[in-house]
């Protein structure tokens, strides 16, 4: 069935410069952000993080890719039988639902892995806490003549971080250009 619902989800493996970009320039992927998970200090701060990690947040299209789809992703793109001792770059999955929860269990499974026995963290996401604006699209923003284009069509820093395709740009400027040589190509 056809709808225009997105879903989300959310993961730490590391700075989250760099998945911000790698996972927004994914086909059926809308949305990224990058924030503050898995910690219980309230409101943290990049200087002040508490107990909590980096993480980035994607909104998807479950029409064009699955939390199963990004899972593979996430799995490929760190070493699930490593951690990092700083809690700010720690390897982290969450489930945010039930069926996100289903799916993990399933996916882990498949793999011959358990949650407790893996170096990444398997949680429940409780809250996520956005960070701050310059770390939003931080790949993107070192390419002024993106930005400029940006500032140019009255983009403030929230519709940025919003935009979909602000996402694309953030992942082209990075290197993460898959989407557009596959396009080329066919
Ligand atoms: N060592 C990196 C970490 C940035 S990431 C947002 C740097 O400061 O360049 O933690």
């Amino acid at each position: 069935m056809d709808s225009n619902e997105t879903a989300t989800a959310t993961f730490g493996i590391g700075c989250f410069w760099g998945p911000e970009a790698q996972f927004g320039a994914i086909d059926g992927v809308v949305r990224a952000r990058v924030g503050y998970a898995g910690g219980t200090k309230r409101g943290p701060e990049y200087h002040s993080l508490g107990d909590h990690t980096e993480v980035f947040q994607v909104e998807f299209d479950p029409d064009s890719i699955t939390y199963r789809d990004l899972l593979e992703l996430v799995f490929e793109s760190h070493n699930p039988q490593q951690q990092t001792r700083k809690t700010q770059y720690q390897n982290v999955v969450f489930a945010a639902t039930a069926a996100q929860q289903a799916a993990l269990n399933e996916f882990l499974t498949a793999q011959g892995l358990t949650a407790d026995g893996i170096g990444t963290r398997v949680e429940q996401l409780s809250r996520f806490y956005l960070a701050e604006d310059y770390h939003q699209k931080y790949k993107l923003r070192s390419v002024s003549s993106y930005m400029d284009a940006f500032e140019a069509a009255g983009y403030d820093d929230d519709d940025l971080r919003e935009s979909p395709i602000a996402a694309k740009l953030n992942g082209y400027a990075a290197g993460y250009d898959v989407a557009v040589a596959e396009e080329l190509s066919t």
